[in-house]
């Protein structure tokens, strides 16, 4: 692909998808469940992937959508160019709070992030990523992240993984959150890897993310020299469910090893 050229469309695609949410805030929200009660969906979800499709289907009908709403074609593999698309990331908060919620996009060429996208809607912030041509928020480029030590570390993190769950022993995360200096939960796991990537936080890790939650997040922190794993420290698979563990370098090494015993668990 063009790089340059999928790049500037898709930027131009995310604002314009940023507008038509911006709008939907005076008017009626239509809210559904999906699989339990807390996970939510609305017409603005579908309707902002559906125009994604729409869009991409005029300008480059050979790409291909993975979206969380599956409208798209759903591919179960990733040759060729392949979008991945997390509509309205962040939907509780999109639905409760009108903020604290982003637009992802992160699209591959052969199994290979090359742009990602993830866009703050209310706060006018899009990060931006092409492989190996740097990150920025907006037209500020991001450094490369720095070296921080766990007790200095802020780190993003849901509460229900430090209680009792189905997922993890609350024994072995509940160490690491004394441990760091502080701990916070935005509700979005785009923004939330975005915000490692910028360095608002050192870390973020969950038990449970699927492709779309993080497949810009993870070219955006690889750009700035930040670790993408599983919990347990495995490659991320792009066509699943992960638990996700990203940080910076060092923080990465030093908490596997100290705290999540290397994935023995
Ligand atoms: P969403 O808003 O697009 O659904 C909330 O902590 C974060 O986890 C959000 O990024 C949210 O994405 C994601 N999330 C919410 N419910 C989920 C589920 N059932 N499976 C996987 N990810 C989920
Ligand atoms: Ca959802
Ligand atoms: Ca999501
Ligand atoms: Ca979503």
């Amino acid at each position: 692909m063009d790089i340059n050229a999928v790049d500037i469309f898709a930027k131009e695609l995310v604002k314009e998808a940023g507008e038509i949410i911006k709008k939907s805030f005076s008017k009626v929200l239509n809210i559904e469940t999906k699989s339990h009660a807390n996970d939510l969906v609305t017409n603005m979800d579908k309707e902002i992937e559906e125009y994604f499709i729409h869009k991409l289907n005029s300008h480059f009908p050979d790409h291909r959508v993975l979206g969380e709403e599956g409208v798209g074609s759903n591919p179960k593999e990733l040759s060729g160019v392949v979008w991945i698309i997390d509509p309205i990331d962040g939907t509780m908060n999109f639905i409760h709070q009108q903020r604290n919620f982003a637009i992802s996009v992160g699209i591959y060429e052969d199994g290979v992030g090359m742009i990602g996208l993830i866009y703050d809607v209310v706060h006018d912030e899009l990060y931006h990523v092409k492989k190996g041509q740097g990150a920025y928020i907006n037209d500020k480029p991001l450094s490369p992240l720095p070296h921080v030590k766990v007790e200095e570390a802020v780190i993003g993190i849901n509460s229900t993984w430090v209680t009792q769950n189905r997922r993890i022993d609350s024994s072995i995360l509940s160490p690491l959150v004394r441990a760091v200096r502080g701990t916070r939960s935005y509700g979005s796991a785009a923004l939330e890897m975005a915000y490692v990537a910028a360095g608002r936080l050192d870390s973020y890790m969950t038990l449970r993310l699927c492709p779309w939650d993080f497949a810009a997040g993870i070219i955006l922190v690889e750009e700035v020299g930040g670790v993408c794993t599983t919990l347990k420290g495995e490659k991320l698979n792009l066509l699943g469910e992960n638990s996700v563990f990203i940080a910076n370098a060092s923080f990465h090494d030093a908490v596997l090893k100290d705290f999540l015993h290397n994935g023995n668990w």
